[in-house]
C-alpha cells in the first residue's frame, strides 16, 4: 500500500510532509512525499516560505506515479491558486482519491500563503475530494460563516462542498463529521498542552493511511481521531513512537 502526501516541508518535522511520512509509517503504509514549498519554522515561530515552481511539483508527482500505484493521497499546504489548480488536474489525470487538509494558517500564527485560497479550494479542489478536514477557522473561511457553537459547526459542515470533518480543537473537542449529508458528532476530551503544531497534518495523513488499509471513510476518521489524541497525549512528536 503506497500513499502520497502533497504538502510543504516544516524542517522541525512537526507539520507538513515530514510528519505525514512518519504518520504513514506508524500506521503501516508506505508514504511518498511531494513538496509544494519549503518553510523555515519551529513549533513556536514561523520565519518564511519558499514555494516550489508548479512545473517542478508536477514533475515530482509524475515521477512517483510513473513507478508506483497510488490510490489515496492527502494534500496540505498548497500555497497558491495555481498549485491548487495543478493538483486538481493531477487528481483527475491519475484518478486519485484525495483527502484535502485546507491549510491556510500555521498553528504558530504564520501565514502559509500570501493568497486567499478559500475560493480556489472551493472551486477546483474540494469538488474532487473524498474528504476535507478543516479546523474551525478554515471552515469559517471556506463557508464565509462564523462558527461559535456546535449548531453553527453543523450548519457550516452542510455548506462545505464535499464530505468533511470540522475538527473541534477550538470548539470544546466537538468534531463534526459530515459524510454524504449525514452529520455525526464525535466529542473528544481536550488535552492541556502548548504543543499542537502539526496535529491537523497528522489527522489527514492518518485518515489516508487507514483508508489505504481498507477501512471505510467513517472508520478511518474515527480511528484517526483516536490516533491523534494518543499522539498528543504522548507529547505530540508527530506520531506514536514504538515502545522499545
Ligand atoms: O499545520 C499546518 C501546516 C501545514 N503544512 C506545513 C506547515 C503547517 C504549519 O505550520 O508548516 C508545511
Amino acid at each position: 500500500m503506497i500513499v502520497m502526501s502533497i504538502a510543504g516541508v516544516d524542517p522541525s518535522a512537526g507539520a507538513g510532509v515530514l510528519t505525514d511520512i512518519k504518520t504513514f509509517q506508524a500506521i503501516g503504509v508506505y508514504g511518498t512525499g511531494i513538496v509544494t514549498a519549503l518553510t523555515a519554522q519551529n513549533p513556536y515561530k514561523f520565519f518564511s516560505t519558499l514555494p516550489i515552481d508548479e512545473e517542478y511539483i508536477s514533475e515530482q508527482i509524475d515521477s512517483v506515479l510513473d513507478a508506483y500505484e497510488v490510490e489515496f493521497i492527502k494534500t496540505g499546504m498548497l500555497y497558491s491558486p495555481e498549485i491548487i489548480k495543478l493538483i486538481s488536474k493531477k487528481i483527475k489525470e491519475y484518478n486519485l482519491k484525495a483527502v484535502v487538509d485546507p491549510v491556510m494558517v500555521a498553528t504558530s500564527g504564520g501565514d502559509l500563503t500570501k493568497h486567499d485560497l478559500a475560493e480556489s479550494l472551493n472551486k477546483y479542489l474540494l469538488p474532487k475530494a473524498i474528504l476535507t478536514t478543516p479546523n474551525i477557522t478554515e471552515a469559517e473561511r471556506l463557508t464565509d460563516f462564523e462558527i461559535k457553537t456546535a449548531e453553527d459547526a453543523i450548519k457550516a459542515s452542510k455548506k462545505i462542498v464535499c464530505n468533511n470533518i470540522i475538527t473541534g480543537g477550538h470548539l470544546d473537542g466537538i468534531n463534526t463529521i459530515n459524510i454524504e449529508g449525514n452529520v455525526k458528532i464525535k466529542k473528544q476530551e481536550l488535552i492541556k498542552t502548548d504543543n499542537l503544531h502539526g496535529t491537523g497534518c497528522n489527522l489527514s495523513a492518518a485518515i489516508v493511511a487507514y483508508l489505504a488499509k481498507g477501512n471505510t471513510l467513517e472508520d478511518s476518521i474515527l480511528k484517526s481521531l483516536d490516533y491523534v489524541y494518543e499522539s498528543i497525549k504522548n507529547g505530540n512528536y508527530g506520531t506514536l513512537i514504538a515502545k522499545l
